[in-house]
């Protein structure tokens, strides 16, 4: 059988030769032989630390409404609001093929508030550095057959990637519908960023494809005394203890408009200039169910139906112990900003936008305050002293919550809602809360 060589074929073996007598170094890294870690990444023969899934699902955020967009008639049973999202499918990321039976799944299964990522500082300088790899597929969207966008993980405001996995898609892959792609980052720099879907990305952010990413310090696990207490984790690699913490919690702000949430479901087009939050959320939930446990189930009711929380995971509790140090990272990728207020307790600004608040000159710029103020795809990184217990068994609650007032009512309606949650501190020797924490937001499975 004779086969013809096409142009196509004739171009790519002249290229082929062309890198080989050119220097196929070119592709490789300066270690003889091998490919760059970058390289192993991207060829998929780095276990990613993160597999996400992009796709389309249901939020239950309760309120009393039957307007015309909220609830949606077409919701589930205990949801009210269509959402696009990550889901978690990193109980597969060593799978092969890696879109198998199980990771689909999880199509209409988006969380609300996408992953919490975590990863440790890199240091530029290991001559055996490895990348992390976060992997992402697209599920596509159960309720628009007809949308066949392609989605991304952008880092916003991460300063060391490189460009192919930037997922800006004007200028980087994009992942359609049924395809898998593994990033690779070195983070260089520690400190509270924020990713979030680029594609259409007035949309899907606001739909909910968004997400924190934390990046800890080298300093973590060196013991350093500030205060008369000694610290083994900290914010940023401060070189004298001042951002040490016992415990730290994620405060994820992001909104939903109703109306932009059932155009999208009922194959409509939104108007973004129309744009008005009606929710205000932490971690992915509105109070009063931000106040419930990370995975508990059941949410508050809309209109008299419980509300099923099982994509909605986070808590957004901050529980902790007298004299005890607590980090609140904040990340804002709403479009509206945000005055969160915690009341009767000073909190000290340390960070902003993954930056130690100290500069170039090493002068320390960190301030108390009550409130935070934080703007769209901004990051605030705040340390609080628990203070002391009132007694009993009990705990002491103080209020945490958006000022600005519509941030405080569920669509609008009278009683508190939107972005409120707690800060618990218990007994010193209570038992209700680990001695300390095993993982940020409590999260067990992140230690
Ligand atoms: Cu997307």
């Amino acid at each position: 059988m004779s086969k013809r060589l096409s142009r196509r074929g004739f171009l790519k073996l002249g290229l082929g030769a062309a890198a080989g007598a050119a220097g196929a170094q070119l592709f490789l890294s300066s270690r003889a032989g091998s490919l760059s870690p970058v390289a192993q990444a991207a060829q998929g023969t780095i276990i990613p630390k993160y597999y996400l899934a992009g796709t389309d699902g249901w939020a239950s955020l309760p309120g009393v409404g039957n307007t015309h967009f909220y609830p949606d008639t077409w919701a589930p049973t205990g949801k009210t609001s269509y959402m696009f999202g990550f889901a978690d499918v990193s109980a597969y990321k060593t799978v092969n093929p890696p879109v198998s039976a199980d990771v689909l799944g999880f199509k209409q299964k988006a969380q609300s508030c996408a992953p919490m990522m975590y990863f440790d500082e890199v240091d530029p300088n290991d001559p055996n550095k490895q990348p992390y790899v976060v992997r992402l597929t697209n599920l596509g969207l159960a309720m628009r057959p007809d949308l066949v966008d392609s989605h991304t993980v952008h880092w916003h405001g991460f300063r060391n990637v490189i460009p192919m996995f930037d997922g800006e898609p004007g200028s980087s892959m994009a992942v359609p519908i049924g395809r898998v792609f593994d990033y690779a980052y070195y983070p260089y720099e520690c400190g509270t960023y924020m990713y979030h879907c680029h594609f259409e990305d007035t949309e899907h952010v606001h739909m909910g494809m968004v997400g924190p990413v934390v990046v800890r310090p080298k300093q973590n696990g060196t013991s350093k005394t500030y205060g008369g207490r000694t610290f083994t984790k900290f914010a940023y690699n401060d070189g004298d203890g001042s951002t040490g913490y016992d415990r730290e919690y994620v405060m994820f702000l992001s909104e939903v408009w109703n109306e932009s949430h059932w155009d999208d479901a009922h194959i409509q087009l939104p108007d973004w200039t129309d744009y008005k939050a009606d929710f205000y959320l932490i971690n992915g939930r509105v109070y009063p169910d931000t106040i419930k446990e990370n995975g508990e189930a059941v949410g508050a009711p809309t209109n008299g139906v419980p509300g099923d929380l099982g994509d909605q995971p986070y808590s957004a509790l901050a529980k902790c112990k007298p004299g005890e140090r607590v980090l609140l990272r904040f990340v804002n990728l709403g479009f509206t900003k945000a005055s969160m207020t915690l009341a009767g307790i000073r909190m000290r600004v340390v960070g902003m936008d993954a930056v130690q608040l100290k500069g170039k000159s090493n002068v320390d710029g960190s301030y108390e305050t009550n409130t935070i103020q934080i703007g769209p795809g901004e990051s605030v990184d705040a340390i609080f002293t628990a203070p002391a217990h009132s007694g009993g068994s009990g705990y002491d609650s103080y209020m945490l919550y958006n000022r600005n007032i519509p941030g405080i009512s569920n669509n609008g309606n009278a009683g508190l809602g939107g972005q409120m949650t707690e800060v618990r501190v218990y007994p010193a020797n209570s038992n209700a809360i680990s001695a300390t924490q095993v993982g940020p937001n409590d999260l067990a499975y992140l230690a």
